[in-house]
């Protein structure tokens, strides 16, 4: 059974992450697929208008946008993935909509940015001011999509409409939703205090500081009000 519902259906009872086989390391199952944030309390934000990506460049490039008609022209595909979120609940496969990072990148963005100065990291950046690091090199690993369809419907706000990064082989917190802009950087930026930069969940690379192991039972111990009020502040925004 898909674990994709609509707003509005989640409870406190679906949300008791369980011991399974073939997780990663730490990682529990849910049976369903809840709304989770940054700040549960916040309600996804609002997006007028039709998408557009924004592409900031280093100093010599301009900034450009992308629009849907762009994406969809690189054509598109759908992807299986499991989703692991670093408060340790994993989802099993969600289908994914939408087109490979690496084609945007490769047909729409790196012909534009000229070969003398190719950036080594990105800052990815949701509307409602999120945002986090990648290594241009995990970025463009092939199974990195911009997704907006989720199980072949539209993606809704609580999972980040318009359009979405998902990185399935890091931890959930790099798939940003509500994705507005990518901007290209040439140093490592400082990343968030509880990021790290590469967040691989084979390796559990939960913390940029802390050990795995030790964040596994404070994060475990938020996942259901997490999840909850998230689920109730988006309710009422979605259809
Ligand atoms: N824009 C934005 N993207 C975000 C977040 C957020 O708060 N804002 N939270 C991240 C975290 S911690 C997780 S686990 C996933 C949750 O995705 P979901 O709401 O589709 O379950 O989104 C990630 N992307
Ligand atoms: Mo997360």
């Amino acid at each position: 059974m898909s674990a994709v519902r609509r707003a509005g259906r989640i409870r406190w009872a679906d949300l008791r992450p369980r011991r399974a086989p073939g997780l990663p390391p730490g990682q529990r199952l849910l049976g369903v697929y809840p709304r989770f944030a940054d700040n549960p309390l916040k309600p996804p934000p609002v997006i007028e208008g039709s998408l557009s990506l924004l592409i900031r460049g280093a100093s010599d490039v301009d900034d450009f946008s992308l629009d849907v008609d762009d994406l969809a022209a690189i054509g598109d595909i759908e992807r299986d993935a499991d989703f692991h979120c670093v408060t340790t609940w994993s989802v099993r496969s969600l289908r994914w909509g939408g087109v490979a990072m690496a084609d945007v990148w490769r047909t729409l963005i790196e012909p534009r940015i000229g070969d003398g100065r190719t950036a080594t990291f990105v800052r990815a950046v949701g509307a409602d001011r999120y945002n986090v690091a990648f290594t241009l090199e995990d970025l463009l690993e092939p199974e990195v999509i911009l997704a907006w369809t989720l199980n072949g419907e539209p993606l809704d706000a609580r999972h980040g409409a318009p359009i979405r990064l998902v990185s399935p082989s890091q931890y959930g917190y790099k798939s940003v939703k509500h994705l507005s802009t990518l901007e290209l950087l040439h140093d490592q930026p400082r990343i968030g205090s509880k990021e790290h930069l590469r967040a691989r969940v084979h390796l559990e690379e939960r913390h940029s500081r802390l050990p795995a192991r030790l964040v596994r039972v404070p994060y475990r111990s938020v996942i259901r009000i997490t999840a909850l009020l998230a689920e109730r502040s988006a309710r009422g925004t979605t259809p």
